[in-house]
């Protein structure tokens, strides 16, 4: 197949189009390297320097033969966005090119402003590009488990079927995100499912948890085939966090009670999950939406799973509640379903000793790296 990754400078992008090109797909990555210009304003980086996506593209090639092609473009320029639509015309789009970090979006208006317009008017762009040049293509979406916040009945993928004063009907589950971040993923969700129902398009939204690791079977081949990996209260997620403060002896950051549960995966499921989107492609009209998660756990949980796995390394991890930062519940119910990836055959990867430690030795190796100033989380959710 020919696929294009957009985002493919990212956490996980760059993975993901090495996954697609070594199964022998024509694949083509865009990036606008937006991140990388966040990440200097804010003053943050990758816990290793990550090479360029040209030079990675290159290492690539010579150590397995395969291409990756490298397309800088910008999803806000709707003319780029309609000429590399109309030059590829790829069969799949993997869309990870959004500004990803909740508390960026809370900063204030202007990165809630950059974030909403990266991401809903990148996505509207595509959209539109796509019914010009490439109507047939299946769009593959990352969105976010958190466009559904924490509701206190169970979570479906996507739509529930509701009774209603006699009468009944299957709708989109309610959304209540939690950042400008998770409601531009809403946002998103909105507009792809009106292009499929009024154009014919097809797509499927990924509504992915909280992803974690720092390796796949492919960064692994050569040191400059990494991906970037952060760690700070911006772009870094909480148990990558948990690993890098375990690894420096800073006590680990649990917000609040840390009874706040989220969904997770390992790096190499959101992989396995993205594939097997793109092997079972959604029909004309289809806004197919699954849930991409292996398990759930509690702040808490993590943090006691992340001590526990140290211990027998004999670090000696300590646990900290720090006043929470954010609004949300501290406790709460939490069931969502992920049946439909499990029914396509995904075998998930559990969080273990094995995993924790495969990052901690990793993290270990880049110890003297680490900015301490990042632990303590900046960004507040209210500002009086
Ligand atoms: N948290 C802590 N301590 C920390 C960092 C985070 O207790 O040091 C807590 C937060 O309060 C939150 C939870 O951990 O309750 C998750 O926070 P996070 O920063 O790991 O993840 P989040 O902001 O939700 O966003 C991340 C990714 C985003 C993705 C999302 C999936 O950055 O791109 O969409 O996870 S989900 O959480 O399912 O919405």
């Amino acid at each position: 197949m020919k696929i294009m990754i957009l985002g493919g400078d990212g956490y996980l992008g760059w993975p993901t189009a090495m996954h697609f090109s070594k199964q022998g797909h024509e694949v083509i990555v865009t990036d606008n390297f937006l991140k990388r210009r966040l990440e200097m304003e804010e003053g943050l980086s990758s816990l290793w320097p990550v090479p360029h996506l040209h030079r990675r593209s290159k290492v690539w090639k010579e150590v397995t033969g395969n291409d990756i092609i490298v397309e800088p473009n910008d999803l806000r320029n709707s003319r780029a966005v309609y000429k590399i639509m109309e030059t590829y015309k790829p069969d799949a789009i993997v869309h990870y090119a959004e500004q990803p970090s909740a508390p960026y979006s809370m900063q204030g208006l202007e990165r809630a402003s950059l974030t909403q317009h990266n991401n809903v008017i990148g996505t509207l762009n595509l959209l539109f590009a796509m019914q010009a040049h490439c109507p047939e293509a299946h769009l593959v979406k990352l969105g976010t488990m958190g466009e559904y916040g924490t509701p206190n009945i169970d979570i479906e993928e996507g739509y529930i079927t509701i009774d209603h004063n006699g009468r009944s009907d299957t709708l989109p589950f309610p959304k209540q995100p939690f950042s400008f971040y998770h409601l531009s993923k809403v946002h998103d969700s909105n507009n792809i499912m009106f292009c499929c129902k009024n154009w014919g398009l097809r797509s499927t939204d990924l509504n992915q948890g909280v992803v974690y690791g720092v390796h796949t079977d492919d960064t692994k081949l050569h040191p400059e085939l990494g991906t970037s990996f952060h760690y700070d209260d911006i772009f870094g997620t909480v148990l990558n966090r948990f690993c890098v403060q375990a690894v420096v002896d800073h006590p680990l950051t649990v917000y609040g009670k840390g009874g706040q549960t989220r969904t997770f995966l390992n790096i190499r499921d959101t992989l396995k999950c993205v594939e097997l989107a793109v092997t079972n492609p959604a029909d004309e009209g289809e806004f197919r939406v699954f849930n991409q998660f292996t398990e759930t756990f509690s702040v808490l949980q993590l943090a006691e799973i992340v001590k526990d796995a140290c211990s027998g390394h004999g670090i000696d991890v300590k646990v900290d509640h720090i006043p929470n930062p954010r609004i949300e519940k501290e406790e709460h119910y939490y069931n969502p379903k992920n049946d439909k990836l499990l029914a396509l055959g995904l075998y998930p990867l559990l969080l273990s000793d094995v995993l924790i430690n495969e990052m901690v030795s990793e993290i270990g190796t880049a110890k003297d790296q680490v900015d301490h100033g990042v632990m303590l989380p900046r960004v507040k959710w209210r500002h009086h």
